[in-house]
C-alpha cells in the first residue's frame, strides 16, 4: 500500500479504470481513488468501458467517462475491483509492459496482470480503499465516505450475503462517523423499484423458467427494442429470481448485442457461481458473479445450464 501512495504522490496524472458491468463497489473505489489522488494534487480521470447503471445514478457518477481517453495523456493507470483483463473492455490495452499500471481487487480468480498488485479478499473492494485511504492520512469527507460505504454495502448485499465480516461492518461504522450517506444509499440500492423496472418486471415474470434448482430469464434484443429498454432497466431482477422458494441458483441471460448475451448470476450460500461465471468470460464472487457468452441462443442457455447443473449436483452430493 505504502507502494501504490509513493507511486501516485510521484506521478503526474493517473487515469483510473473499473470493470464493465459496473457495480457499486466499481463506482465507489473509483470515486475513493480519485478523491485521493486529488486530495494529493493530482490530476485524475475515471474509465469504464461501459454504461454507468441507472440504479446508481442517485450519486453523482458523471466524474466517470466525462472526456475522451488517450494515453498519452496519463503516466500512472490504476484498475480498481477488476479481477480479469477482458472487463477492462478496450481499456484493457494500456495493461501492458510498457505502462505504469497498479491494480486494487478483492477477488480470488483473477488474471489481470499489473506493475503492482494488491488483492485482500475482502468482502468489498472499497474496504481496501478505506484502508488505502486511512494509510494515506487524507482526511475523508462525507463526499467519499458516501462512495465507500456505496461499495461495502452493494457487494456485501446490505450485509447479508456471505463475504460479510466483522471487518465490513467496522468500515461501514467509521464511514457512518464520517457522515456517509447510509440511509440514501440502502434505499436506491435495495428498496427502490422504478416504475420501468415494475412494469418491466412484470413482463419478464411471464419469459421466466425454471429448471431443478435454476431459475431464470432470456431477453433477446427483440424484447428489449419493444419495450423501449436496456440491460440496466431490469435492475436486480437476478436477486428476485433468487429470493423466490425453491431457487438454488438464478440467472439473467441479457442479448446486448445480436447472438452475444451478458450473464448475470446469483446463488445460495452453497453453490459457487464464482466458478460457473469464470467458464464463461467472467467472475465475481461466490454468489453474485457475472460473464458473458455468444452464438445461438439455444446452444448458449443448454451450456450455462449444463454448467449450473454440474455445480449443484457437486455441491448437494458433498453434503
Ligand atoms: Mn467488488
Amino acid at each position: 500500500m505504502k507502494n501504490i501512495l509513493k507511486k501516485i504522490k510521484h506521478s503526474n496524472k493517473v487515469a483510473v479504470f473499473g470493470h464493465q458491468s459496473p457495480d457499486g463497489d466499481c463506482v465507489g473505489c473509483l470515486a475513493a481513488i480519485c478523491f485521493l489522488c486529488e486530495q494529493f494534487g493530482k490530476a485524475v480521470d475515471a474509465y469504464v468501458d461501459d454504461e454507468i447503471p441507472l440504479r446508481l445514478s442517485f450519486l453523482d457518477t458523471k466524474f466517470i467517462n466525462k472526456q475522451e481517453f488517450n494515453e498519452n495523456d496519463y503516466d500512472l493507470f490504476i484498475s480498481v475491483d477488476v479481477a480479469d483483463k477482458h472487463q477492462l473492455g478496450k481499456y484493457s490495452i494500456v495493461f501492458d509492459d510498457n505502462h505504469d499500471t497498479i491494480s486494487i481487487d478483492h477477488h480470488s480468480i483473477r488474471d489481470l496482470v499489473s506493475k503492482i498488485t494488491y488483492v485482500d479478499k475482502k468482502a468489498s473492494c472499497c474496504e481496501i480503499l478505506f484502508e488505502l485511504l486511512t494509510l494515506s492520512k487524507v482526511k475523508l469527507d462525507s463526499w467519499v465516505a458516501t462512495f465507500l460505504y456505496l461499495g461495502v454495502s452493494d457487494d456485501t448485499g446490505c450485509f447479508m450475503h456471505d463475504s460479510t465480516t466483522s471487518y465490513s461492518h467496522y468500515v461501514a461504522s467509521k464511514l457512518f462517523d464520517y457522515g456517509a450517506d447510509f440511509q440514501n444509499v440502502n434505499y436506491h440500492l435495495f428498496k427502490l423499484v422504478t416504475q420501468k423496472t415494475y412494469e418491466l418486471t412484470k413482463k419478464i415474470e411471464k419469459l421466466a423458467n425454471t429448471d431443478g434448482g435454476i431459475r431464470y430469464v432470456v431477453v433477446t434484443q427483440n424484447f428489449l427494442k419493444d419495450n423501449n429498454c436496456k440491460k440496466s432497466d431490469f435492475g436486480d431482477y437476478v436477486n428476485t429470481l433468487l429470493n423466490l422458494e425453491g431457487t438454488k441458483i438464478s440467472f439473467t441471460m441479457i442479448e446486448i448485442q445480436k447472438d452475444f448475451y451478458s450473464l448475470s448470476f446469483r446463488s445460495l450460500k452453497n453453490y459457487n457461481v464464482a466458478n460457473v461465471a469464470s467458464k464463461f468470460n467472467g467472475g465475481g464472487h461466490p454468489q453474485a458473479a457475472g460473464g458473458r457468452i455468444g452464438g445461438d441462443k439455444d446452444v448458449c442457455l443448454k451450456n450455462v445450464i449444463d454448467e449450473l447443473k454440474l455445480e449443484i449436483q457437486h455441491k448437494d452430493a458433498s453434503f
